[in-house]
């Protein structure tokens, strides 16, 4: 299936973006008090707009916008039109929240199935989803897009994985998506039931949600005998579905009559030149329940528009993400942010304000361990008290992640103090 919008002339696109970006500016100006106040210290009505090139001067939402207007301040239409709510995490814990409208959900399904249609998917596909179902995007974004595709869709949801392994086999699975570091893991499972990853149904991976590289591809594609293609998305913006490579793997085609990119210089705020490394920053042009102007991605990625060599399409492709100018991490797929486990330990008498978190791959998952020092006083009693301390301590950063961590009570004054800024992090993934 073709979407023809997908190799529209540039002239046209952005046309079409321009009414589009009149239009949701006139929505949020309506039903957001922050978004009106916006526009009225610019001295702007959202009618008169002439050019895209306008966007520049207004000001950026991020999640800190989010949080400060929690839970529904964003919201520009009344729960009485809302279908869906989903959130990710905030920096306090919090999440923010972003909620669907009727049409939003025909959008998501509709960026979804262009999305998966874009690796080469079609209607005679099984997808295995396992991504996660619930709050985060994952799992009914892709759920969404694989039905309105008219793909047969098996909602797996993440771990399980014996299960998975069994069902790709009985009911011949031809995609899989999930996180990159989860497929690895996967076929690594795979081996020890005796199934050979390569001799499964599978043909393509759609696989997203966290950082990898090109070197990463190469092995998943080996191991699995599939091609892999990278999938970028973020709940604030819709959640999957805001991008994904094509047959050429050289960049994501970015679904840009829905969501118009600029590449920003996160110090400057001015814009970067086509091809240099920036913020990625998006303007949702069609959504209804909360659209945002000029969203904070906090990806670092790079842009081109030139037409893709590979397929032709006239939608521009943004890099790899390369990184974050944030220091949010990705664990097996979810947002942490270092912020959050320290509120925990601040409320933790025994332990005094001295931990890093390493980062490492054990085989293909992600692992976190959460290094903390314990008080003199403490650090005396004996072993099981210490044991129950750190089993405390990991349930209390559990409950807050909704990830299984690792938590290492080490001595006081163990942990390197820095005279500038705390190194609280240290990723020893190699990605
Ligand atoms: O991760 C949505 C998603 C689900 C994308 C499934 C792809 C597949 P959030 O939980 O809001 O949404 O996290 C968004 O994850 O700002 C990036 O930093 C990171 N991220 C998402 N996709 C990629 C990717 C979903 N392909 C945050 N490569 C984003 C690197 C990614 N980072």
């Amino acid at each position: 299936m073709k979407y023809k919008v997908e190799y529209l002339d540039p002239e046209d696109l952005q046309k079409l973006q321009l009414n589009r970006l009149r239009e949701v500016s006139q929505h949020v100006y309506n039903n957001v008090p922050y978004y009106r106040q916006a526009f009225d210290n610019l001295g702007i009505q959202p009618a008169t707009i002439k050019s895209l090139d306008e966007l520049k001067n207004f000001p950026l939402t991020d999640k800190e916008t989010l949080r400060t207007h929690y839970p529904f301040g964003m919201f520009s239409v009344p729960m009485s039109l809302v279908r869906e709510i989903h959130g990710s995490s905030g920096t306090t814990g919090k999440p923010t929240v972003v909620a669907y409208t009727e049409n939003d959900l025909k959008i998501w399904s509709e960026v979804m199935a262009r999305s998966i249609a874009c690796t080469g998917g079609d209607y005679r596909d099984i997808v295995q989803n396992a991504y996660g179902y619930g709050l985060f995007t994952g799992g009914l974004g892709v759920h969404y897009g694989a039905l309105e595709l008219g793909a047969a869709v098996v909602p797996m949801s993440s771990g399980g994985s014996k299960r998975q392994l069994q069902l790709m086999e009985d009911f011949k699975t031809t995609i899989l998506t999930c996180t990159p570091s989860y497929s690895i893991y996967l076929a690594e499972f795979a081996e020890s039931m005796n199934i050979d990853p390569r001799k499964t149904s599978l043909r393509i991976g759609i696989l997203g949600a966290e950082p990898w590289s090109d070197s990463m591809r190469r092995q998943i594609e080996s191991i699995w005998n599939i091609k892999a293609y990278d999938i970028y998305g973020l709940s604030e913006i819709i959640g999957p579905g805001v991008a994904i490579e094509c047959e050429g793997q050289d960049g994501l085609h970015m679904w840009a009559d829905h969501f118009y990119p600029e590449v920003i210089d996160p110090k400057t705020g001015k814009a970067v030149p086509e091809g240099q490394d920036g913020m990625l920053v998006i303007t949702t042009l069609t959504k209804e329940a909360t659209p945002f102007l000029r969203y904070a991605t906090k990806d670092i990625v790079s842009i081109t528009y030139e037409k893709c060599p590979a397929c032709g399409r006239t939608m521009p492709r943004i890099s790899r993400i390369k990184g974050r100018t944030d220091d949010m991490l990705i664990i097996r797929g979810i947002n942490v942010f270092p912020s959050q486990i320290e509120s925990v330990l601040l409320e933790i008498e025994e332990t005094e304000p001295h931990y890093q978190l390493v980062v490492t791959r054990e085989g293909a998952l992600d692992e976190l361990e959460v290094q903390v020092e314990v008080n003199e006083k403490f650090f005396s009693d004996e072993i099981r008290t210490l044991e129950n301390l750190e089993k405390r301590i990991k349930k209390e950063i559990e409950s807050v992640l909704s990830i299984a961590v690792k938590v290492k009570l080490v001595e006081p004054k163990t942990i390197t103090r820095s005279e500038g800024k705390a190194k609280r992090v240290i990723d020893m993934r190699n990605i």
